[in-house]
């Protein structure tokens, strides 16, 4: 199976989820999942639009939902579409920003705990295995569309990646 054949089956359009990196010159905040989709995994802040929110709206509020900042200068910084061949509810586009600056302290809550790391050792075993390809390039500065297909235990059976130079 590639990602070419397992989008010929698909017949509804993605649904949309928001990841968000806080970044100053040498570092990248992660955040423990607690629970949910992608739990005991380092990631960014984010997760599903409400109604009558607009993307970026979401990626605000779930940061200050799951570690209590507000974003200030919030920039697309990849678009990476998931596939899962053994559950197609867990299919998303998520859309990931970073922000330079913002409102707040980063703090616990029930759903994230967060932590600082340098952009140069961040702790990819136990991150989403996609966040070693894509991550990389956009913690040096660039812009990412991916596409990835996953298989049992969330092994990766098919990739596109691309730098761009918008998004
Ligand atoms: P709720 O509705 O909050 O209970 P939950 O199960 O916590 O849902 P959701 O959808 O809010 O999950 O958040 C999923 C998060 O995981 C989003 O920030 C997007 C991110 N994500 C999903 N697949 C990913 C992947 N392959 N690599 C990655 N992040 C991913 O780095």
């Amino acid at each position: 199976m590639n990602i070419i054949e397992y989008k010929s089956k698909l017949s509804l359009p993605l649904r949309r989820a928001t990841l968000l990196f806080l970044v100053d010159e040498e570092r990248i905040l992660l955040a423990m999942k607690k629970r949910g989709f992608g739990v005991g995994r380092w990631n960014g802040v984010g997760g599903k639009p409400i109604e009558g929110e607009s993307i970026d709206q979401t990626a605000i509020r779930e940061a200050q939902e799951e570690i209590e900042v507000t974003p200030q200068n919030i920039e697309v910084v990849a678009i990476l579409d998931f596939y899962f061949t053994g559950n197609q509810d867990w299919n998303q586009q998520v859309i990931a920003y970073t922000s330079k600056s913002w409102v707040g302290v980063p703090k616990e809550t029930e759903e994230m705990n967060p932590k600082w790391y340098s952009k140069n050792s961040l702790p990819f075993d136990a991150m989403w295995p996609d966040d070693r390809i894509w991550l990389e390039p956009v913690v040096q500065g660039s812009k990412v569309k991916g596409e990835f297909l996953f298989g049992e235990n969330d092994s990766i059976i098919d990739k596109n990646i691309e730098v761009v130079e918008t998004l």
